[in-house]
């Protein structure tokens, strides 16, 4: 008996030790979006709660990645590994440092003696960790109790193609909850997607939170009623919400922890009809109107006559400017309806007084004394393609979002330039030509297939190509009244575009495929909804 109970107690302590079983690696490296290179060996690297992180570059930045990377695994590990600065003479470690690479780019080398990480910065450094995220083993990221975690063997080296990767969420028509936002941003950075463009006023609603104007958000945030939206619930009833100056911070910090930058949209000179309700001054005819209870293009804009309505947007971006340390501040520009500019004696002699020959070539005007404030606060100014056709100086971003023609055009000419084309990035489409059963969409049709299709710098040469910063998926919300919803929109397309943003040149759809099945075992792990319809076998 005596004999027995040593030997058995010790097994019993060492199985509490390394607190659960050994869970096996994976069977191959997927990645997505693919990386540059990848060579697998056979072996793997035994990754246990004794295993330490040691940075050894000295960068608090770094310390986000750690923890990162801590987040996913302790829930299988029972605690966090040890995080280490400086020197680091352990074997059994992750070791990360900062070397010359290009800003976002990063190697990792799996061993079976240990793993090494270089980043060409922080960014790089994260986004090594969101890659070693998707080496582990599926056990591991449902967070079942693990005492070994196996790490295939292999040399990653990656860095982006383009330095604009970015997803956009229009909080205009729906209205999401800084959770819901935090969880949008999440999903971004799991596929290395590196700005995030919060779509912040609409017609049907003014969401962020304006001291100098409070009307904004008493009034413009909220809207009676909506009555072209028979999937939302809350529809039939007042529906709103804003953000506080306070969250639109909270999500900044919270953005930039993940090495995404938020660009705010503030729409200027259309899609302003909640601001118009807030303060009828801002309107040429200064009528009363209702926050927009229906959807689509309204004639009723900003009057561009009044001076009035420049010290308003001036106000408006002196705050946002002061809230979001992007240097590009979106300002719209798009649909936006010249009849009442027409009809508007002020807007008219406004025409007169600067020699303006076509109601359009106001909101060249209108522009172009916009960036000229946002350049003295050192900030950029990005909008719409629109905004190419009353004039715009070489300085403005052109969002391409009516085809790529847009975009093309805008480089040509020497503009940069983020494509953002209906055809490829436009989430709010179907995602199937057999729409029954699936949830009310905007209308189109955009495959998984079509995403990855898209070839952003098609019809430029290659001076023209560098005016190119990247791609964006354009998530409008019109009829997507949840975050559930959002989330089925937008994955797997993500995986597709993220991938045209991050490897475009080396793209096949077959190869890319099994890879994107990979990823959602990721998107089930963390609960996201997702469409099947590319993914059958
Ligand atoms: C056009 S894209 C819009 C949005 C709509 C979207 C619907 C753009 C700059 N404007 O206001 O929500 O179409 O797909």
């Amino acid at each position: 008996m005596k004999a027995l109970f040593w030997p058995v107690c010790c097994a019993g302590l060492l199985s509490l030790c390394s607190c659960g079983p050994r869970v096996a690696r994976v069977e191959s490296v997927d990645i997505v979006p693919r990386p540059v290179t990848v060579e697998a060996s056979d072996g793997a690297f035994d990754l246990t709660r004794s295993t330490k992180i040691c940075l050894l570059s000295d960068d608090t930045m770094l310390l986000r990645s750690a923890d990162f990377f801590n987040g996913l695994l302790q829930p299988s590990l029972g605690r966090a590994l040890k995080v280490e600065t400086g020197a680091c003479a352990d074997s059994d470690a992750i070791r990360v440092e900062l070397g010359d690479l290009a800003p976002e780019a990063y190697e990792i080398s799996i061993r079976p003696e240990g793993v090494r990480i270089v980043g060409g910065s922080p960014a790089g450094v994260y986004y090594a960790f969101q890659t070693i995220r998707q080496l582990l083993p599926e056990p591991v990221l449902r967070g079942e109790k693990a005492g070994v975690v196996e790490l295939p063997v292999v040399e990653i080296a990656d860095q982006p193609y383009f330095a604009y990767r970015g997803g956009m969420l229009d909080v205009g028509r729906h209205f999401f909850s800084v959770d819901d936002v935090k969880e949008f941003i999440d999903i971004l950075a799991m596929h290395k997607i590196n700005r995030f463009h919060w779509h912040l006023t609409q017609d049907q609603g003014w969401r962020i939170e304006i001291k100098k104007y409070p009307e904004l958000t008493r009034v413009g945030a909220f809207r009676d009623r909506c009555d072209l939206d028979p999937a939302a619930p809350n529809d039939s009833v007042p529906y709103g919400g804003f953000y506080t100056q306070d969250e639109a911070r909270e999500i900044v910090r919270y953005a930039a922890d993940r090495f995404i930058t938020v660009i705010p949209e503030i729409e200027f000179p259309g899609h302003a009809v909640a601001a118009l309700a807030s303060y009828p001054w801002l309107s040429c005819t200064g009528e009363q109107y209702e926050v927009r209870q229906t959807w689509d293009i309204d004639d009723r804009v900003f009057c561009i006559g009044r001076d009035s309505t420049f010290r308003f947007i001036e106000g408006v971006l002196e705050e946002v400017v002061a809230l979001f340390p992007s240097t590009y501040i979106h300002i719209g520009g798009d649909e936006c309806p010249t009849d009442r500019w027409e009809q508007c004696p002020r807007c008219r002699e406004r025409m007169r007084a600067e020699g303006l020959t076509r109601p359009r070539q106001l909101q060249g005007y209108a522009t172009t004394r916009i960036e000229r404030f946002l350049s003295s606060h050192g900030r950029r100014l990005i909008g719409w393609d629109e905004i190419l056709d009353s004039g715009v100086s070489r300085t403005a971003v052109v969002m391409s979002w009516r085809g790529t023609e847009g975009g093309i055009r805008a480089a040509r000419q020497g503009n940069e330039v983020v494509m953002a084309p209906t055809t490829h990035c436009y989430f709010d489409y179907y995602q199937t030509a057999d729409t029954a059963g699936e949830p009310l969409a905007w209308g189109g049709c955009l495959p998984l297939e079509k995403v990855y299709a898209l070839s952003p710098c098609e019809g430029l040469d290659s001076v023209q190509r560098a005016s190119v910063l990247g791609v964006q998926a354009n998530l409008w919300t019109e009829y997507i009244p949840d975050f559930a919803q959002a989330q089925y929109m937008l994955l797997p397309r993500l995986g597709a575009l993220a991938e045209v943003g991050w490897s475009p040149g080396r793209k096949d759809y077959a190869e890319f495929l099994p890879r994107l099945k990979r990823l959602t075992r990721f998107y089930d792990a963390c609960g996201y909804v997702y469409a099947k319809h590319s993914l059958a076998d």
